[in-house]
């Protein structure tokens, strides 16, 4: 074990420990990663000494914000898409590992967990959310859309509160991401390292005894009007009920959604919407079909440049309102 590895993994007691490790990047996964902890699962899988795989995020602040998007940008702009299709190929391959993985896999979220750090903890059958853990798909916001199996998982959590998040990327704070269905259980940050000694010694069992008790939803209150206007058929139309409504939550709902790519978000309601019939295989390959024309788009180039590359947070969306979409360019974007 070096301190320079980017994935550093050990076997500590019971369990195999996964530590994403690139602090300065809030541990965003690259392709070397991707490779390094499939790698570690397939060969613990088959590990009898392994009794759970527990993975963590090094630095204090995130557990993963993401993945390499810029990365992925530079190479779609270079025409080199085998490296595209190759990193979205094995990350998905990686949620479907951990999502099947027959030994308990745990997940400790003490930060920012966002995009694909959602696809290598929320498939897990433990994720464990602190007072400091922060989740989101904000993946409409470079113009890209949810993705790590997020079409599987965001139609499944209780009412349209998964379409809510794929669309307008809000955030998920501590508890709010239990009662969400993002996490299994609450424990604060304080309780954290006592945790891991516990997992380390005796294995996932231990994992109740550390549940604390939460606040209510904080969601609780505009549960109603959020599952009314995201279950509308369609984008124009949540928009309007969100303006019929009038609310200080709608009114904040329309203005995060005002600012990603319209067109993301409409293709981005179209697979999440699908993703309610499908298996996980199912959405992971849907996705990866949507990688390959999402990834060459005007929308996704602008967007990575605005928000990640030169951070002007000024992005020049085309077209520049929902109103203006044209279903038919979504359409051709499944084809
Ligand atoms: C929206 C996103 C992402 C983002 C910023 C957004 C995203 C993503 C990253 C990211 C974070 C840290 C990195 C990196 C990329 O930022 O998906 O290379 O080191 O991965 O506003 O969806």
């Amino acid at each position: 074990m070096s301190g320079d590895e980017s994935v550093v993994a050990s076997r500590q007691g019971r369990i195999g420990r996964l530590l994403l490790n690139r602090p300065k990047a809030l541990n965003a996964l690259d392709l070397d990663m991707i490779r390094a902890l499939t790698r570690h699962l397939l060969e613990w899988r088959d590990d009898p000494r392994i009794h759970a795989v527990v993975i963590e995020g090094a630095g204090g602040r995130a557990f993963c914000a993401g993945g390499d998007i810029r990365a992925v940008r530079q190479a779609s702009l270079d025409g080199d898409f085998a490296t595209v299709e190759a990193f979205f190929a094995e990350e998905y391959a990686l949620n479907r590992l951990i999502a099947e993985y027959p030994i308990p896999y745990v997940a400790l979220i003490d930060g920012i967990c966002m995009g694909g750090g959602i696809g290598v903890s929320v498939h897990g059958a433990h994720i464990v959310a602190s007072e400091h853990a922060m989740f989101a798909m904000p993946e409409t916001a470079i113009g890209f859309f949810p993705d790590v199996g997020a079409t599987y998982f965001l139609p499944r959590l209780p009412g349209e509160v998964g379409m809510y998040l794929g669309l307008t990327g809000a955030r998920m704070v501590g508890a709010d991401a239990v009662h969400a269905g993002l996490a299994t259980q609450f424990t604060p940050r304080e309780r954290m390292a006592d945790l891991l000694a516990a997992l380390t010694a005796d294995g996932a069992a231990v994992l109740a005894d550390f549940a604390a008790p939460m606040p209510e939803f904080s969601l609780a209150p505009v549960r109603a009007t959020l599952d009314q206007c995201f279950g509308a058929e369609t984008v124009p139309e949540i928009l309007l009920r969100l303006r019929a409504d009038g609310g200080e939550w709608a009114a904040e709902a329309l203005k995060m959604l005002r600012g990603h790519s319209p067109s993301s978000v409409f293709w981005s309601h179209a697979i999440v919407r699908a993703g309610a019939d499908r298996t996980l295989v199912q959405c992971l390959e849907a996705e990866l079909a949507l990688t390959r024309t999402a990834t060459r788009h005007h929308e996704f180039l602008e967007g990575v440049r605005a928000m990640v590359v030169d951070k002007d947070r000024n992005p020049d969306w085309q077209p520049k309102t929902i109103e203006e979409v044209d279903p038919e360019a979504i359409a051709a974007m499944f084809r």
